[in-house]
């Protein structure tokens, strides 16, 4: 079986402990590849790397870096079909979304690249004569990145390609279920013209490295998408620096009396089911209505149940499996919890018959906006129905958690819908269509228990990974001095 190091300073290396953990596949739970089980001693290893890459990479002209990123974009576009497969293969994810896992990373490289022809900073009038100000973008320095399996692709591209357009070198640490994935993308990256040590990858345990990449003072800003304690962790360690969390979310579709109900019902599918419910931006909650909850329960159970569970590489597949046996546990331990509450279970609720880590589409009803699961993540493709007696009710209920990512509302009023835009507390809303499917050019983060205010890709993922210095230029040839000369 294949087996992979370290990637430092340019180079595959093994790593200190001697040790490999495997890649397994969700589907089959048959091993993929080995990867290596880095140490903190490989970490501070290569954050050196990282250090020493940093002054000739943050002096390459931004254009420059950015036409990298195409050429990297070209790649990921050639590769796109064996990319896909090895997605699927991996993470578990139906084909046609995992060629759109490929499609969001391609897309913010060459978002990222043209950002290299701008990284604008603002050029405003000083209080004194003969004297000019303005401000720049620099680099921070180092970054850890620290990214989930869930978009094994996108999520790494998302963060890497503003980190490194903006001039700063990079410390990949991906996580342990989708490595592969994470190999071959630094694989790319220096085919593409990425110079050694400007971006290099540790594997292993995040218990194992977490400290060295977070609380390095060499580290200059931490970037991270995963679960919420492991957000907080890096919010108490991480000291001095800058910080971007996206911590999840428990996002609502609000469904008025006045929806297209079939409209609404693909939503709910797709945001519930889609990616078996393993995105940040997934439907948990369904806020329905009490005029139409009956119907539309009828019609979601309905189409729910023909979804058909395999393998993501399987043509005829709609759901694929869980990504590990510890998520297979703990969705079905949220079922358990469901019913000791006292929710009604519509649909599914178990664990699917033999291999792989597939679980049947789950559906709640008449769940209280107090339960557990209508307020915890769980991360799997487990649906509440929760009921709402008008739109302000709706959006209370919506609120009513510690998270604040995603949201959506169906309904043809348009003033129920500027009352959701106003009045949810969330990074994103959607109208009249799911909680997925954000863009690469636009901000994407949460509020509340979702995140610490960073909002990655667009503009704001250069924001993210550059601080601003401010300039000013005197050309009076005197000492001229603001607030008192003038
Ligand atoms: C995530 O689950 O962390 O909007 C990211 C979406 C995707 C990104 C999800 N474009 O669902």
């Amino acid at each position: 079986m294949k087996r992979f190091g370290l990637f430092i300073g340019g180079k595959w290396v093994s790593p200190s402990s001697r040790k490999y953990f495997p890649s397994i596949n969700p589907a089959t739970e048959k091993p993929i590849a080995r990867f290596a089980s880095g140490s903190e001693h490989d970490v501070k290893h290569a954050i050196e790397a990282a250090e020493a890459a940093l002054p000739q990479w943050r002096k390459v002209p931004a254009p420059k870096r950015g036409q990298i990123l195409l050429k990297f974009a070209g790649l990921l576009r050639r590769d796109k079909e064996p990319l896909a497969r090895l997605v699927s293969t991996e993470m578990g994810k139906v084909l046609p979304e995992a060629r759109g896992d490929v499609q969001e990373a391609i897309d913010i490289a060459e978002y990222m690249a043209g950002e290299g022809r701008r990284l604008f900073g603002h050029t405003t009038p000083s209080e004194l004569p003969d004297k000019f100000a303005f401000t720049m973008r620099v680099p921070l320095g180092v970054c850890s990145l620290i990214t989930p399996w869930n978009f094994p692709l996108a999520i790494p591209a998302w963060k890497t390609m503003p980190a490194l357009v903006c001039g700063n070198t990079v410390v990949f640490k991906p996580s342990s279920d989708t490595p592969m994935c994470a190999a071959r993308f630094v694989e790319l990256l220096a085919k593409a013209g990425v110079p050694p040590g400007v971006v290099n990858m540790v594997t292993g345990s995040g218990e194992e490295l977490g400290e060295a990449l977070v609380a390095s003072p060499k580290v200059r800003g931490v970037s991270f998408t995963g679960n919420k304690q492991t957000g907080a962790w890096i919010a108490k360690n991480a000291g001095v620096k800058k910080v971007g969390l996206e911590l999840g979310g428990k996002n609502a579709i609000i469904i008025m009396d006045d929806a297209d109900l079939d409209l609404a019902l693909q939503g709910v599918l797709w945001g519930a089911f889609g990616t078996t419910g393993q995105r940040c931006t997934a439907a948990s909650r369904v806020i329905v209505h009490e005029k139409v909850k009956k119907e539309f329960e009828h019609m979601l159970v309905r189409k729910a149940s023909l979804l058909k569970l395999g393998p993501g590489t399987s043509p005829s597949t709609d759901v694929g499996p869980l990504i590990n046996k510890k998520a297979l546990e703990k969705v079905h331990y949220y079922t358990e919890v469901g019913l000791g509450e006292g929710a009604k279970l519509l649909l599914g609720g178990r664990p699917a018959k033999g291999k792989g880590f597939f679980y049947e589409p789950t559906i709640f009803s008449d769940v209280s906006p107090k339960m557990r699961i209508a307020r915890e993540e769980l991360f799997g493709p487990s649906l509440s129905i929760i009921s709402a007696s008008g739109v302000e009710e709706a959006i209370k209920i919506a609120n009513s958690i510690e998270y604040g990512l995603s949201s959506s509302i169906y309904t043809r009023d348009i003033s129920n819908a500027f009352r959701a835009i106003e009045g949810i507390e969330a990074g994103i809303t959607y109208v009249n269509s799911s909680t997925i499917g954000a863009e690469v050019h636009l901000p994407f983060g949460g509020v509340k228990g979702t995140g610490n205010g960073a909002r990655e890709a667009g503009w704001t993922g250069v924001e993210e990974f550059s601080e601003i210095k401010t300039v000013y230029i005197d050309f009076s040839g005197k000492l001229q001095k603001a607030q008192i000369d003038n």
